[in-house]
């Protein structure tokens, strides 16, 4: 086991140069969208949405990576995670999102990963309770990591990272 290092700041998950992966909020068909999917798409250009044609559809909590194209990050994982009171149960779903994140990235030898708050946007979750959420499933699968070292939450409002830094804490 490894000691990793978790932040959050405040910022455009399609801004994170220094990050060795990007995690996409994608939905099933893993188009470009509105939101964190919209940006990753637009920074990323065209080849992604092509690459990531034939590993579509995903399902709620799953996780598939690609190359990160015209992004300056090796590679996206894109999590499509629960529309809140549909998928359920939606905290299981949003959790095994990270979780799988988590895996795949260190399965590829990763250092270093950035996440947005999945769902909490179009997706309809709360953002506090995505946010113990997402901190719980970092605790489970932190001590699984070899190669992970830095994870990292980006969100969007300053109220938005001020929610999860209170769920890490
Ligand atoms: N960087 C960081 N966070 C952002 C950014 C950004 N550039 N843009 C939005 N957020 P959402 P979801 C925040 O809707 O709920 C898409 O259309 C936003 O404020 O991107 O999982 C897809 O195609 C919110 O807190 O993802 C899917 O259909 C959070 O990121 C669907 O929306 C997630 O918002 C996915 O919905």
């Amino acid at each position: 086991m490894t000691d990793v290092f978790i932040e959050c700041v405040q910022g455009d998950i399609a801004d994170q140069p220094d990050m060795d992966a990007v995690v996409n909020a994608a939905n099933a068909r893993l188009m470009p969208g509105s939101g964190v999917a919209g940006a990753i798409h637009s920074a990323a250009g065209p080849g992604l949405a092509e690459e990531c044609q034939p590993l579509a559809p995903i399902s709620p909590g799953q996780a598939v990576m690609t190359g990160g194209h015209d992004l300056p990050n090796r590679k996206v994982i894109h999590c499509l995670g629960p529309v809140f009171g549909v998928d359920e149960p939606s905290d299981r779903l949003l959790g095994d999102c990270y979780r799988n994140a988590l895996r795949l990235a260190d399965a590829e030898g990763l250092e270093s990963v950035a996440f947005p708050a999945i769902s909490t946007g179009v997706f309809g979750y709360p953002l506090a309770e995505a946010a113990k959420v997402a901190a719980a499933a970092i605790r489970d699968a932190a001590p699984g990591l070899s190669s992970v070292r830095r994870i990292r939450f980006v969100l969007f409002s300053e109220s938005d990272l001020n929610e999860f830094r209170r769920a890490l804490a």
